[in-house]
């Protein structure tokens, strides 16, 4: 083993949904290692706001218009990627959406369009990577996984359902495509301060904080939210050649919650 194992030179690596939040912060740190970024959105506004702030942070990422739930437009994007760019080496599955929706006030169709932005979509797109993947003989699939792979609570009931499947959806890519050298992987986060959780950190009217606020807080021995930025690291080691030997595991991300009973009442 060489530190050398843990960069990413030469390599190109599409991160779904992520001109900002979790997959920019997981796409600078692989652009840092040495990969050249490609990312997606599904509107043009965003991808170019998503280039200017890797500019900003003197990154020259490849943006592409692209919702991850269409069969479709994936498959062309994965092309035109392809020709342009050059073979994926490393694809994160980072786009998704969150319902907060007690269970039996969902609709059928809210609960499906969680499961397809959530579920659907790192199918579509893993599967459209991996037939030049196993030509190129390696390949990196990081899913993004949640606590609620894990766990579940009030109101998020599809989304617990796609995040546990995914959890399934990695481990079978593993069991399906090791033996390509593709090692599939995913990260769980904890709770990370990002727009998709900005409901639930929003202050009261007077002031105080929200209570899912101080709850989060009370349920992670670190004792705060977690950064976006400190998924970086976790995602450049399982798209590296350091993790060549781990495949089809989940590393929660957490701050400890999933090791932790709870404070002990006073
Ligand atoms: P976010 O701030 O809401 O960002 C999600 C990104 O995905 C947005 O850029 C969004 O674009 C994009 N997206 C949504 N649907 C898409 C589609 N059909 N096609 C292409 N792009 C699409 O979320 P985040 O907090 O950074 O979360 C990123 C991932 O981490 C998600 O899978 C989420 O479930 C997971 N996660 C988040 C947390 C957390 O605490 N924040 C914890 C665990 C796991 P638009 O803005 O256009 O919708
Ligand atoms: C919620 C949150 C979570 C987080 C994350 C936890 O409403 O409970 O949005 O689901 O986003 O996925 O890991």
């Amino acid at each position: 083993m060489k530190m050398q194992d843990f960069r990413l030179d030469g390599k190109v690596a599409l991160v779904t949904g992520a001109s900002y939040g979790i997959g920019f912060a997981i796409a600078s740190g692989m652009a840092e290692a040495g990969a050249t970024i490609v990312f997606n959105d599904i509107k043009q506004e965003l991808v170019d706001k998503g280039i200017a702030a890797y500019q900003e942070k003197g990154i020259k990422a490849h943006g592409y218009v692209c919702d991850v739930t269409n069969e479709e437009a994936v498959n062309a994007m994965v092309a035109k990627i392809e020709k342009e760019i050059g073979v994926i080496d490393i694809l994160v599955n980072n786009a998704g959406i969150i319902k907060r929706i007690p269970m039996c006030d969902m609709t059928a169709e809210q609960f499906r369009q969680v499961i397809d932005v959530d579920l659907n979509a790192p199918f579509i797109v893993s599967k459209a990577v991996i037939p030049a993947m196993i030509k190129k003989g390696h390949g990196k699939i990081i899913n993004i996984c949640s606590m609620m792979s894990e766990l579940g609570r009030e109101t998020v009931s599809a989304y617990a359902a796609a995040k546990g499947g995914l959890k399934m959806l990695t481990r079978n890519i593993c069991s399906e495509y090791g033996e390509f050298n593709i090692q599939c992987n995913g990260i769980g986060p904890g709770y990370i301060a990002t727009p998709q959780t900005a409901p639930l950190r929003e202050r009261q009217p007077d002031g105080s904080r929200h209570p899912f606020d101080s709850f989060i807080v009370a349920k992670t021995p670190a004792g705060r939210w977690l950064e976006a930025d400190e998924l970086a690291g976790p995602a450049v080691f399982l798209a590296s050649d350091a993790s060549n030997a781990v495949n089809g595991h989940i590393l929660y991300v957490d701050g400890g919650i999933l090791a932790y009973i709870g404070k002990q009442p006073k």
